[in-house]
């Protein structure tokens, strides 16, 4: 029976490893934060672009994040040199950053996001591609 105490010692410490490890991970882990947006296509022209910043492992949209945001061009269709001017805009709902541009070309756009979030050091960053239509 000694030998059966043992690993279920050794299993109980991994255990507790693993719940001391997710515990701080979650606190500490920009990974667990990322952008997405509200709608993947937007119109041609002057556009307003949504997205929502989330955490993760739990799906919550996460508000008072402070964003910036570091370009908006045509990466996706080959056309990184063809960026726009993007600026931010004030949004009613919590977790939910708003931003206008002039997209003047339909194709795809990549839009490259940072993020402030309360509590946590460094930057979240993340690089959203999105569609105008003609
Ligand atoms: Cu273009």
């Amino acid at each position: 029976m000694k030998s059966f105490n043992y690993p279920r010692a050794v299993q109980a410490a991994l255990i507790g490893i693993a719940i001391i490890g997710s515990v701080t991970g979650a606190r500490a882990d920009l990974k667990d934060y990322e952008f997405q947006l509200v709608d993947q296509t937007v119109r041609k022209g002057d556009a307003i672009i949504s997205v929502r910043l989330v955490h993760k492992p739990d799906g919550k949209s996460v508000p008072d994040a402070v964003i910036f945001a570091t370009r908006l061009d045509m990466a996706p269709d080959g056309m990184q040199e063809m960026a726009t001017r993007i600026a931010p805009m004030p949004s009613t709902e919590p977790g939910i950053y708003k931003f206008k541009a002039t997209l003047s070309m339909a194709g795809g756009w990549q839009l490259s996001l940072g993020a402030k979030v309360q509590g946590e050091t460094g930057t979240v960053e993340n690089k959203l591609v999105l569609k105008a239509t003609p």
